[in-house]
């Protein structure tokens, strides 16, 4: 197995292991990979999922160069295809999704951690998009997710110049949520929290946050109809009778 699943109570963490190549991903393992995610999706048991790479260097050091390098056009219009399908699982999953980035996070490493929720580094990790430097471009939605995430003119310079940065230039283009040593405990710590919440209200809330900017009239009324939820009741009157919740996921 080069993608093991782990349940730490309803948090499912899932590690990328292929340390000979700094969990760079290849058809393999990407597959494995989206097949993983797809299963999460659809298990209720699973509330977070956690992501994270195996060892001590690399979180996912990019797509497979190696592979890349024997592709033709419609051969990476499929590679292109999987790593999409991948990302947008992390992304859109109705449950949250956070990256342990424990090291390199560079190209298609750096993407799959843009798709997710929510980014933690350890104080050695490294992202960048240095695709620019092998003569393509971000193929996994980073041209994308990256402007959304720090803006366009952070995603530019990054893109175009395929430069990495260190956690804490990282941390301060809002490129992740925090620095945190050890990182994958710290992670767990907030997708432990996040399990006991509402799911109704989390997966609408990342829904929400996921539209475009401008669809008010979309959270308008999903704000609305979630108040037909026995979750929402339960939460606005717990804190009225003070005591904590107990959401049953309708
Ligand atoms: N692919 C394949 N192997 C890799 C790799 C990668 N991305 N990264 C590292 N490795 C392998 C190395 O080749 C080496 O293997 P051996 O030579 O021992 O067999 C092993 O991992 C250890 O790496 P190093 O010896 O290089 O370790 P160092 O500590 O010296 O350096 C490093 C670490 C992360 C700085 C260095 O390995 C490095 O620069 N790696 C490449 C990083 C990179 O450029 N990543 C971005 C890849 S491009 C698209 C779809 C997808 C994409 C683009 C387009 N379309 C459909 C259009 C995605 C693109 C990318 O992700």
């Amino acid at each position: 197995m080069s993608v093991p699943v782990v349940r730490e109570g309803a948090v499912a963490v899932v590690t990328i292991d292929r340390q000979e190549a700094l969990n760079a991903l290849d058809v393999p393992t990407l597959t494995e990979l989206r097949d993983v995610l797809r299963g999460l999706r659809d298990d209720p048991e699973a509330r977070v999922v956690l992501l994270t790479g195996a060892g001590e260097k690399a979180f996912v050091a990019g797509a497979d160069i190696k592979y890349m390098s024997g592709l033709d056009a419609d051969g990476a219009k499929a590679w292109g295809a999987l790593g999409h399908e991948a990302a947008t699982l992390l992304e859109t999953m109705p449950k949250p999704t956070i990256a342990a980035v424990n090291g390199f996070a560079l190209g298609g490493g750096c993407e799959l951690a843009l798709a997710c929720d929510i980014r933690y580094a350890a104080p050695r990790a490294r992202f960048g998009q240095p695709e620019i430097n092998l003569g393509i471009v971000p193929g996994w939605g980073g041209t994308q997710r990256l402007a959304r995430v720090c803006g366009l003119g952070v995603a530019k310079e990054l893109i175009l110049t395929g430069r990495n940065v260190d956690a804490e230039e990282a941390l301060r283009i809002g490129l992740v949520n925090a620095i945190a040593d050890p990182v994958l405990a710290h992670a767990l710590e907030v997708a432990t929290a996040l399990a006991a919440k509402s799911p109704v209200a989390l997966g609408i809330a990342k829904r929400l946050l996921n539209l475009s900017p401008g669809a008010l009239d979309r959270e308008a009324e999903e704000f609305g109809d979630l108040f037909d939820s026995e979750d929402a009741k339960e939460g606005l009157t717990a804190f009225a009778e003070k005591r904590e919740p107990r959401f049953v996921g309708r």
